[in-house]
């Protein structure tokens, strides 16, 4: 305190003030000092009880989180010894895969005049998700994806969800502007609902179940895609168009035997067993896609997720545009070979392949690959087929 530098200049030898009103002044500095060293240690020990407070609240927050139905998160993190069931396959997969009805990858046309009424309906039902493996899907009338919905840029959609399962869901269009406690609330079983939304905003958009826990909903097969296409002519012309959704699958058995469940485990490990385009592991890899050799190809791709992003690769050419994460108001970007879709997202893309041969489409995320995200696209119709 007696180092007050004001007393530097008139400091005597032995470091006393030189001036009484030096001491005075001295003396009251020294007081103002102990009176914010009093409120320094009162905001200190404040600052302590609010950090316990907060691990407190934390705490408190977890085990309600833990306690709700469908939220447990005790394997949050855990991510080794889950058993994976990928790769299981009959003896005659290969018929099996054959045989398989691929999921239409054509985008429909859409509907004419001002409105647009898309009625999707909800339905437990067992699905295939690779040749021979069954899985019991909260999923549509189709199974999963749900129906590609295609509408112009301005028209008015009208949604109409019936629920057909046997727990409450709900439809959550990434498309729409709306106030979602209102338009995407759940519907009890039996009961349908409907709302509108404009489709203003150009591009290729998830929907989805948003009913809790939302990662289960949509793991379990409530998700699809709907195209919002632009005016005629503002986007260059394609020849061909076609919806890819990627998404993952995490079973609790091999599904051979009997239809697998929802692994919440391996959800929250990120650890699926298959992913897929459209639902079923490699389905376009025996049902290819196909293109005349100098056509405009168009891939509007969604990933549904739900927790792992799509790296969208064509094997053996470039994509001339992208529209990156849809945003198809903007420029896209040309030339590039792999483009991030990440869960929850869109990517629209544009090829066009002058030499005939048959070109994978995949994630380049290759582990997406051995678990069945890939397909091909047969530029010439060519003969054979490939594994990649
Ligand atoms: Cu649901």
């Amino acid at each position: 305190m007696s180092t007050a530098p004001y007393a530097s200049p008139t400091t005597h030898p032995r470091g006393e003030p030189s001036h009484p009103t030096a001491a005075v002044v001295a003396i009251l500095l020294g007081i103002l000092v102990a009176i914010l060293g009093f409120f320094a240690l009162l905001m200190w020990v404040d600052a302590l009880q609010a950090r316990d407070d907060a691990h407190k609240t934390a705490a408190a927050q977890a085990t309600a989180a833990a306690s709700m139905p469908g939220m447990d998160m005790s394997s949050m993190g855990v991510a080794a010894g889950l058993k994976s069931y990928a790769g299981a396959s009959p003896a005659n997969a290969d018929a099996i895969a054959t045989a398989h009805t691929p999921f239409p990858a054509t985008l429909p046309a859409a509907p004419a005049g001002p409105v647009a009424n898309v009625n999707l309906v909800l339905k437990d039902v067992t699905v295939q998700v690779a040749p021979g493996i069954k899985y019991a899907a909260w999923a549509w009338a189709g199974g999963a994806p749900g129906p590609v919905i295609h509408v112009r840029q301005g028209q008015m959609v009208k949604i109409t969800l019936t629920n057909s399962g046997a727990i409450p869901h709900s439809v959550d269009f990434h498309a729409a502007r709306v106030a979602p406690d209102k338009a995407f609330g759940d519907v009890m079983p039996g009961k349908s609902v409907s709302y509108t939304f404009r489709a203003n905003d150009p591009g290729v958009f998830m929907y989805h179940c948003g009913t809790k826990p939302v990662l289960m909903h949509i793991a379990n097969g409530m998700y699809g895609a709907i195209v919002v296409e632009p005016p005629a002519g503002t986007l260059p012309k394609a020849d061909k168009n076609y919806v890819l959704v990627a998404s993952e699958w995490y079973l609790d058995s091999d599904g051979l035997s009997k239809p697998a469940q929802f692994n919440m485990d391996k959800a929250h490990a990120r650890q699926p067993d298959w992913m897929t385009f459209n639902g079923y592991a490699g389905q376009y890899v025996k049902h290819p896609l196909t293109a005349k050799p100098g056509e405009t190809v168009r891939f509007w791709v969604v990933d549904a997720g739900p927790s792992i992003d799509t790296d969208f690769h064509i094997v053996g050419t470039i994509l001339d545009r992208a529209w990156v994460n849809a945003g198809m108001t903007n420029k896209p970007l040309e030339n590039v070979q792999t483009v991030a879709v990440p869960a929850g997202g869109g990517g629209v893309f544009d090829v066009n392949i002058d030499k005939p041969g048959l070109y994978p489409f995949v994630s380049h995320a290759f582990a997406a690959v051995d678990q069945g995200q890939v397909g091909l696209l047969n530029v010439g119709g060519v003969h054979g087929t490939m594994t990649h």
